[in-house]
């Protein structure tokens, strides 16, 4: 039941960034939210900002690519993201100090890549604006979400303190009450769900 919520999740997260929709992650599918974030944000297409986000996205990419494309045909499949993830939980609760570091890093980065005035707080409007950037119909009552992240409720996710207990919860967590399982909104077939209004 457990391990069945893991994978719901992680396809969930898979879906999040396939953002074209075709069953497999490639490098487009990220580049594409991350100039949709820029636009957002309203950072010219020209600005630094814009050059140092994008080049930090691709250089994301390359290393997910590299490390989770297991038969090396330059995408990642569902199967190989779930197969990556089992893994990396597996090697996380086992006490695996490079991936515990290995986590921490993604964490701090995903806390940059939603802190977008780089203050060390993510705002509710810095989260949606990121989670504006993905696919049109995986947007959510980012609302509710932010509310339930934020752990202390004092209006902000901290970083790092807060980013790192949520990022770790969603990627490596099993249980299905976990409140950073809420990252990317609800998780279709769960009860990670939005409470009826
Ligand atoms: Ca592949
Ligand atoms: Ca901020
Ligand atoms: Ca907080």
């Amino acid at each position: 039941m457990t391990e069945n919520f893991y994978i719901k999740k992680i396809t969930h997260y898979f879906n999040m960034y396939d953002y074209n929709g075709n069953g497999v992650i490639e490098a487009s599918d990220l580049l594409i939210p991350a100039e949709r974030l820029t636009k957002i944000r309203g950072w010219g297409p020209n600005s630094g900002k814009t050059a140092v986000y994008i080049a930090g996205i691709k250089q994301m990419t390359i290393q997910l690519i590299r490390i989770a494309d297991e038969n090396n045909d330059g995408v990642i499949s569902l199967e190989e993201y779930i197969k990556y993830w089992v893994g990396m939980a597996a090697a996380f609760h086992a006490g695996n100090e490079q991936v515990v570091t290995m986590l921490q890093a993604i964490a701090l980065d995903t806390g940059n890549m939603l802190d977008g005035n780089n203050d060390g707080k993510v705002t509710w409007e810095e989260y949606d604006q990121f989670m504006r950037s993905f696919r049109d119909d995986m947007y959510f009552d980012t609302k509710a979400a932010f509310a339930i992240l934020d752990l202390d409720s004092n209006g902000v996710i901290s970083i790092p303190e807060e980013i790192i207990q949520i990022s770790q919860d969603f990627l490596v967590s099993d249980d299905p009450t976990a409140p950073g399982n809420w990252i990317f909104g609800p998780i279709s077939g769960t009860d990670v769900t939005l409470p009826a209004e």
